[in-house]
């Protein structure tokens, strides 16, 4: 991969062994089972987070973490007082998910800022390299939690109100592994501290690899609804119950899950997507009819309005269902994240950068959601795409090839350093 020439300043080349093996490293914090497995607020996160704060120390950076478990790494700048340019992204995976989803945003983050040191690079404005935690929406139900504090959408309530699997609030898991939920207050970023932000990430989707392009650049991110919904009906035996005498809360959920697709598949609802990805079934055994059944809804869409309207219609018609089958409804929101728009302009830097290195790229939206939906709340955010092969992703299939992560973050390292020319005026 060729350096990003920048200034007078080349830029070393891109390691990919360094990359390979960084990537490497993080894989190997995970649970037993496929894939990777590194849950949010779990021992495995904060070695995760461990290894990232002790790789950008022995750069000379300084390194901080903070009440919710982000770990950031600063450059100083030529300007004191400036304020600063970031890049990064997650460290948590989902359940048995893939190597590449966060990682390889804070991969080439860490590659960056390895590229600056040996290269003595200036810039002006201080350079800061984020490790985010608990992004990840699949123990808690609510996705993009350590930026979201750092961002002001989330409070200490917030951290008490979602449960796990388990029973286990987020606060309790965050104490566990050694953070201070009653402290996250003080991990809040002041806008006026931060100039621009640029992540890195896997597409998780398959546009880029079907128009044979190896960079995207990201218009919109979308939304996301999630919530539970508890279905009661009534245990008994499968033996003894005739068909028309049942309250059978596996039957009911059956049909809402059918009804979640087909609202999503409808002509109202181009490029809404929502999904029931968990079910649990109580008491789950062969011989006796569900009694409760509890699932998970994810809606997603670039359009807020189009995604809080799918969302409220599935909850009618699992109503609607439940009614005419006996069974007790119950709908819990778990999280709602507004899709967001990323600022043309900081798009435009990156596209130039692109057209000066000669990389192609595509602009798209993306699918899934990311720690720039919260940062870019408060700071003029950007994010570079690289391919995923056959678009899967949250799954221990999901692959990027090195090379193209490699020459994501050229342009990243390219991208930044724009930034942070055309910021400082
Ligand atoms: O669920 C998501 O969209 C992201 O991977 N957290
Ligand atoms: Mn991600
Ligand atoms: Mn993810």
């Amino acid at each position: 991969v060729s350096g990003a020439a920048v200034a007078d300043h080349p830029l070393a080349t891109v390691s990919a062994q360094r990359i390979d093996a960084l990537l490497d490293g993080f894989a190997a914090l995970s649970a037993p089972g496929p894939g990777v497995t590194r849950l949010c607020h779990t021992p495995l996160e904060r070695q995760a987070h461990d290894v990232f704060a002790a790789t950008m120390r022995e750069l000379g950076l300084h390194v901080r973490s903070d009440a919710a478990g982000n770990t950031v790494a600063e450059r100083p700048g030529t300007r004191v007082g400036a304020p600063a340019i970031g890049t990064g992204s997650h460290l948590d995976s989902v359940p048995h998910g893939g190597r590449f989803d966060g990682v390889a945003g804070v991969v080439a983050a860490m590659e960056v800022a390895r590229l600056l040191v040996d290269g003595d690079v200036p810039h002006v404005h201080p350079l800061r390299f984020v490790a985010f935690a608990a992004e990840e929406g699949a123990r808690f139900g609510r996705a993009m939690n350590g930026s979201g504090i750092a961002c002001g959408a989330l409070g200490p309530a917030d951290l008490d109100a979602v449960r796990d699997a388990d029973g286990i609030t987020m606060a309790e898991a965050m104490r566990s592994v050694g953070l201070d939920p009653a402290a996250v207050a003080a991990a809040r970023w002041d806008p006026t501290d931060w100039a621009g932000f640029l992540e890195l990430h896997i597409e998780q989707g398959s546009v880029l690899e079907r128009a044979g392009v190896g960079v995207g650049l990201v218009d919109a991110i979308s939304g996301s609804t999630r919530m539970a919904l508890h279905l009661t009906g009534r245990a008994s035996h499968t033996g003894g119950t005739p068909m028309h005498l049942r309250a059978d809360a596996m039957a009911a959920a059956a049909e809402i899950v059918l009804q979640v697709e087909g609202v999503a598949c409808d002509d109202r609802h181009r490029g809404t997507r929502a999904t029931v990805g968990r079910l649990t079934v109580e008491p789950g055994s062969i011989t006796t009819i569900a009694g409760a059944v509890d699932l998970s809804v994810d809606v997603r869409d670039v359009d807020a309005d189009r995604q809080r309207a799918t969302a409220a219609e599935i909850v009618g018609r699992a109503s609607a269902i439940a009614r005419r089958r006996g069974i007790g409804l119950r709908a819990e929101m778990l999280a709602d994240a507004a899709p967001v728009v990323l600022p043309t302009w900081v798009r435009g830097v990156v596209a130039d950068t692109a057209e000066r290195l000669d990389v192609g790229y595509r602009v798209l939206p993306s699918g899934a959601s990311h720690d720039s939906q919260m940062v870019g709340r408060i700071v003029p955010t950007g994010m570079i795409f690289v391919p995923s092969r056959d678009g899967i992703s949250h799954a221990p299939q999901e692959w990027t090839a090195t090379a193209d992560i490699a020459a994501g973050t050229d342009l990243l390292a390219a991208a930044l350093l724009e930034l942070d020319r055309r910021l400082a005026g």
